[in-house]
């Protein structure tokens, strides 16, 4: 187990460059999978603990006085954009290639992260387990971590009950929001630290926090869609299958092999983007002030909600719907330019387009495309999603504008969705929420693992500001 190599390591990013990147991918799995204990995924991540701490240690010790960059004022008028202020272990973004977790880029991912029996979609599980540890799992811890998942579901009464309470022209992401607060009740961190625990601690009853939230929020998830959108009846969670087969079964989409597998894909891509954009950083700050994970993910939750962020997907779908109604069968390049220029001088955003770091089509679009290409390939929206790619990244181009002309992940998701019947938009976000618990609720148990300190970082008046920058 120790001579595994660790995604991320300069020798594991050296071994990239060669050819045989699969082979050794699946020698690399078949070694774990024989090994001779298996270990659970809270017994690996303990084993590793002490030398991330020491890691930690050496490097602030050695270099912590290091000067890493320059901030202006322009930066801080201006989102924090680009200012170099955050650790994240789980992945790292490059504005030209897209996302890495751990190492590893999307198709990377789809190659190693182990599969459902009879499909070729990898599952969230693995990418959980990779974000905390580094490590791409067996398929045998996979799979176990899937039972563990569905045997931690059960939503307590009273969460259930607030749902159903909801009234139905309450926003989806809003009674998510809602229902993850309520499940504080449950916290194991509130209870032990209300009791007073050691802070080495705060990790161990973190992650079984998380572990609880993310094996819920399906079955919380689905109650909303059901109870929103159709009849409210929601089918237990089957204990001997996977977490996304469960979350498509409870939508209603089970017999649906394909959506299935859209789903296992759909759930792994959203996890995790970094540490700066809303949903992470919120939950993450939130976190430091040592609340729950409940009410830490409730935060991202709240920030994901937002049309510039996560609420983006229901945004693209409308704007699609609202394009087909207008342009109808006509297609052409002159029709779907007139369009965008049509949004663009209503002084509205493209949907779907731009980033705040990334400056080239997201890899989290392309996986999406491909799946379409393979699976839907003559769906008219799919159709009409292909050829806004095509002309839209000139359009914002004369534009002149946005810094990246190209779409991220929202710009797909809803059109997947649509093709399988799950066409409501306003329920899309939700699924975004579930996997972005995934991707940033490991962050949070390695916060607490290495003690990371109360954010606070610091703020000036304008008219202060002023002062400062006449002194420069
Ligand atoms: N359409 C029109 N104008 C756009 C644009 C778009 N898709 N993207 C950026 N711009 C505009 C900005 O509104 C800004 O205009 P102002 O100067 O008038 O304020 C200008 O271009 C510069 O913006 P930027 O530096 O390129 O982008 P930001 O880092 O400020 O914002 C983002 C990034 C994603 C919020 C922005 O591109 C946007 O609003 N896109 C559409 C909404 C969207 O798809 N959001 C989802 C992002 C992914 C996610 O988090 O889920």
């Amino acid at each position: 187990m120790a001579s595994a190599v660790r995604f991320g390591s300069s020798a594991f990013r050296s071994s990239l460059a060669a050819p045989a990147f699969n082979a050794r991918i699946a020698a690399f799995n078949g070694a774990r999978c024989y090994s001779a204990k298996a270990q659970t995924l809270k017994e690996r991540f303990a084993e590793q603990l002490p030398e991330k701490i020491e890691e930690i240690k050496k490097l602030r010790k050695d270099h912590g006085h290091k000067v890493i960059g320059e901030v202006t004022l322009d930066q801080v008028y201006g989102g924090a954009r680009g200012i170099k202020s955050l650790v994240w272990e789980g992945s790292v973004l490059d504005s030209e290639e897209g996302i890495r977790f751990r190492g590893l880029t999307i198709p990377e991912c789809q190659e190693a992260l182990p599969k459902a029996p009879g499909g070729k979609e990898p599952l969230p599980e693995g990418l959980f387990w990779l974000l905390l540890t580094g490590e791409v799992p067996s398929e045998q811890q996979v799979r176990d971590l899937s039972a563990e998942w569905a045997a931690r579901s059960d939503v307590p009464k009273f969460v259930e009950e607030l749902i159903d309470r909801c009234p139905t022209s309450l926003h989806p992401m809003a009674q998510l929001s809602i229902a993850v607060n309520a499940l504080e009740h449950e916290s194991s961190f509130a209870k032990a630290y209300a009791k007073g625990i050691n802070k080495k601690e705060y990790w161990g009853h973190t992650y079984e926090d998380s572990m609880d939230l993310i094996a819920k929020l399906p079955t919380i998830a689905a109650r909303i869609y059901q109870n929103v959108y159709k009849d409210g009846k929601v089918v237990p969670v089957q204990k001997d299958k996977d977490y996304s087969f469960n979350f498509a079964n409870q939508l209603g989409f089970g017999d649906n092999k394909a959506f299935v597998e859209l789903m296992r894909l759909y759930l792994t891509i959203h996890t995790d983007h970094e540490g700066g954009n809303v949903s992470a950083h919120a939950t993450h700050l939130v976190g430091s002030a040592l609340s729950s994970p409940f009410l830490s993910l409730a935060a991202g939750l709240n920030g994901l909600a937002g049309p510039l962020h996560g609420l983006a997907n229901q945004e693209v779908l409308n704007w699609l719907t609202k394009m087909k109604a207008s342009v109808g069968n006509d297609l052409s390049d002159k029709a779907i330019t007139d369009y965008l220029w049509t949004t663009l001088n209503a002084g509205q955003v493209v949907p779907g387009y731009g980033h705040a770091v990334l400056r080239k089509t997201d890899p989290r679009y392309m996986a999406q495309r491909e799946f379409a290409q393979k699976h839907l390939p003559d769906d008219p929206m799919f159709k009409l999603v292909s050829q806004v790619y095509k002309i839209a990244p000139g359009v914002l181009t004369e534009h002149g504008k946005t810094k990246n002309p190209f779409p991220n992940v929202d710009a797909h998701s809803g059109v997947l969705l649509q093709h399988y019947g799950l066409t409501e938009s306003s329920y899309y976000t939700v699924l975004f929420g579930v996997s972005r618990a995934i991707g940033v609720l490991p962050q949070l148990i390695i916060d607490r693992a290495v003690g990371a300190p109360i954010e606070r970082p610091k703020s000036f008046s304008t008219e202060k500001w002023a002062q400062i920058v006449a002194k420069l």
